[in-house]
């Protein structure tokens, strides 16, 4: 199987059966967003094979990521403030609408744009080292790449509000309780659970994964009526599948798991 593209040495890859590992490497800037690894990322989502049915994001070093590297925000004017924000909100669609489930493994400082790229995987698993924060309001900026729109949704207003007004950090437990993560797990197994979970997604039909990573959240954005007709819509593409058909005769015969198997 193809690695994706060469790449900037902040970023590793490695592909285990068909799953792609996808590393953040600058551990001594705390796996900071320079320009070059947020674009390194975009050319990530953007060559990923065919043969690949899951990615899990994880960063190499003591900490997730430090959010954007700080050092090169003090050269751009609004206009270019602008543009810098919309590229990220690009890569990042690119990860949440990219062709297969993402997850991200957490630990240590999962800040500002760390914080950011985490909300937009599809499953967040935190090991207990980990931490939460959007120093953007204590630095006298805001979020830049869709936190205002996606960290909602996984842990309402209210905190997101306390969070950048008052510096509020959140730890791995307190984290995973309010919705930050779905999975909490002990220090140094996170890509080992990582995996467990990305095996089975990767089992799943390709039509499953595409209705949970492009349907599902669509759904979520609509008005009521608008989304209760796209669900019937995808309920009757996915099951008119020849792959779901065959799966449902293996349990009506009895050789498929049963459910909290
Ligand atoms: C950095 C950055 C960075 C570390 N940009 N260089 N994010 C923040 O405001 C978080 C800023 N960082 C921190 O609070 C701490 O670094 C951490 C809690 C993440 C880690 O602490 P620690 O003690 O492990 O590391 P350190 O000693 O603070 O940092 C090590 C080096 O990384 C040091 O550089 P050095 O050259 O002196 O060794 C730091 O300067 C560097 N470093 N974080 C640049 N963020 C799309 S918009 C998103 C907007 C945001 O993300 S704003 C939030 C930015």
């Amino acid at each position: 199987m193809q690695l994706p593209v060469p790449l900037t040495s902040s970023i590793l890859l490695e592909i285990k059966e068909n799953i792609l590992l996808i590393g953040l490497n600058r551990p001594d800037k705390r796996n900071a967003f320079n320009d070059e690894l947020i674009l390194g990322l975009e050319q990530v989502f953007e060559h990923i094979p065919p043969n690949i049915r899951c990615a899990v994001i994880y960063g190499i070093g003591k900490h997730f990521s430090a959010g954007l590297d700080l050092s090169e925000l003090t050269e751009r004017d609004a206009i270019q403030g602008i543009f810098h924000s919309r590229m990220w909100h690009r890569v990042l669609d690119k990860v949440q609408f990219g062709p297969v489930p993402v997850l991200a493994i957490l630990h240590g400082a999962v800040v500002g744009g760390g914080l950011e790229l985490a909300a937009a995987c599809h499953i967040r698993v935190a090991e207990n080292t980990a931490f939460y924060a959007l120093p953007e309001g204590q630095r006298g900026i805001f979020v830049g790449g869709g936190a205002s729109v996606r960290l909602p949704k996984l842990i309402g207003i209210a905190r997101m509000t306390d969070m950048m007004l008052t510096g509020r950090v959140y730890q791995a437990d307190e984290g995973e309780r309010i919705g930050m993560a779905q999975y909490l797990v002990e220090a140094g197994s996170g890509l080992e659970k990582g995996m467990e979970l990305a095996r089975k997604i990767a089992a799943n039909t390709g039509m499953t994964n595409y209705a949970l990573t492009q349907v599902l959240p669509r759904i979520a954005d609509s008005g009521q009526q608008e989304g209760l007709l796209l669900e019937s819509l995808m309920a009757a593409i996915a099951q008119s599948a020849p792959e779901a058909k065959q799966r449902l005769h293996d349990f009506l015969e009895g050789r498929a798991k049963k459910a909290g198997e």
